[in-house]
């Protein structure tokens, strides 16, 4: 691209934000794809014919199809499926990802939200499934989920994401896959439920309580302890799945959301919560979802999922097309709040420009965020950081692997990269 052109698209887009042409945040609202630049470039944006509708397609001739009881997305899009990775000879052992690099905006589809499931999706039946709450409270109580539904509920969008998400950047070569191959034990979802303290007060917690022993009703009857603190703050016996009743998947007809907690502890299918005054040890804090440290102990109870983000767009598989001006964009999320800034690198950390954080920023959700960028065709590496409200940043990849034993993969939370080739190529690279 000449310089004259390179510094025209600046000026329009707003100006320069940080080094190898990454543009200022404001640039996109100001400036569409061809006024930011010389008319195509990048975008291949084609010039209208002068009279529309001469040769209408064949869709406009005929009718269209009759209505459905349940929609389904257009077979166009039949590629957008969740990835699987199961247990050999264990056929509901294991998990399918959601694909965040062929979805846009922040909310998961239900039809692609991921599944970790430790042995398969039982089948309940909701009229003969019960919620207990016992252990130390003066009122054991049992819910149906008729009973449950009479209760006043509430509405909050949330992440869940699985502890174990990202975990081959513990490795030494970087993955070649899809953003979604690598993050996507990843969804968010709007869902409605009853906030758990209600329940509880009406058993009635004794006063030495601590701990909240949540079973889920699956095969493996999967259970973890969580504090007492969390299921009186703003955890969520969740019922809806953005407007609808939950998924099977995802726990139908009732889960556990402990909104920021490692996805494990969002217990599904749940059909007990014991209050107690310490946590049991489960199998599933025990053998899984610790930390191995380099001397060789391992922490428990690491709870939070840290602050996050990755970009998508572009990710490994979408090549480049080209010198021109691009949207660079992903998701950032954190376990503690609110993201309160994403910065971009296109030159592999030597320069930042603060992105664009698309509205709703919800507190414990995916956020979106963007970022204008004019590649000029050299090869270059795109990076993302994220900061939340407390003022926690994500780490460097080198940093989050010192602090564990090499085989530990749960929590990463580091920077993530991609680097550009000449030929436009996108590869997954370590920064
Ligand atoms: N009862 C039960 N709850 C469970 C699981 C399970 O296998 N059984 N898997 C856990 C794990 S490891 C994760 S990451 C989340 C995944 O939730 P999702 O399948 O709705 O994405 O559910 C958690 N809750
Ligand atoms: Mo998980």
């Amino acid at each position: 691209m000449e310089e004259r052109d390179k510094a025209k698209i600046a000026e329009l887009a707003g100006g320069v934000a940080a080094g190898n042409g990454l543009l200022d945040r404001r640039s996109l609202l100001r400036a569409g794809v061809l006024a930011a630049g010389i008319a195509g470039i990048g975008a291949g944006v084609a010039q209208a014919a002068e009279s529309v509708g001469a040769d209408a397609p064949e869709w406009m001739k005929t009718p269209g199809r009759s209505f459905s009881p349940y929609g389904m997305p257009s077979k166009w899009q039949e590629k957008v499926q969740r990835s699987f990775t199961l247990l050999p000879g264990r056929p509901g052992t294991g998990t399918s990802r959601t694909p965040l690099h062929l979805l846009e905006g922040t909310l998961t589809p239900n039809g692609l939200h991921f599944e970790r499931h430790h042995n398969g999706v039982p089948d309940i039946d909701p009229n003969r499934h019960e919620l207990v709450i016992h252990g130390l409270v003066k009122r054991p109580l049992a819910f149906s989920v008729e009973t449950l539904m009479r209760y006043p509920m509430e509405s909050q969008i949330h992440f869940v994401e699985c502890s174990g998400n990202s975990g081959s950047f513990n490795q030494r070569e970087p993955q070649q896959t899809t953003a979604g191959g690598l993050n996507g034990l990843l969804s968010c979802s709007e869902w409605t439920g009853v906030r758990l303290a209600t329940l509880l007060g009406e058993a009635e917690v004794n006063r030495e309580a601590k701990w909240v022993i949540a079973e889920g009703a699956d095969a493996v009857a999967m259970s973890r302890s969580v504090p007492l603190e969390k299921c009186l703050d703003d955890a969520m016996i969740a019922l809806y799945q953005n407007g609808e009743a939950i998924r099977p998947e995802q726990g139908y007809p009732m889960r556990l959301l402990l909104p920021g907690f490692e996805g494990n502890m969002n217990v599904k299918w749940l059909r007990r919560l014991k209050v107690m005054n310490e946590p049991v040890n489960a199998r599933d804090e025990t053998s899984h979802y610790t930390e191995l440290m380099p001397n060789g102990k391992a922490r428990q109870y690491m709870f939070l999922q840290g602050v996050k983000s990755a970009i998508i767009k572009p990710s490994f598989g979408m090549n480049m097309k080209g010198p021109g001006f691009y949207e660079v964009s992903g998701l950032a999320w954190s376990g503690s709040g609110r993201v309160s800034k994403v910065e971009v690198s296109a030159d592999g950390g030597k320069s930042w420009a603060a992105a664009a954080l698309t509205p709703p920023v919800l507190s414990k959700a995916l956020t979106r965020f963007r970022l204008a960028w004019q590649w000029d065709g050299r090869p270059s590496t795109l990076m993302s950081r994220a900061t939340d409200e407390k003022g926690e940043v994500q780490p460097t990849r080198s940093v989050w692997v010192s602090q564990y034993s090499p085989i530990q993969f749960y929590h990463f939370n580091g920077i993530q990269g991609w680097s550009i080739e000449a030929d436009g190529t996108v590869k997954h690279v370590y920064v």
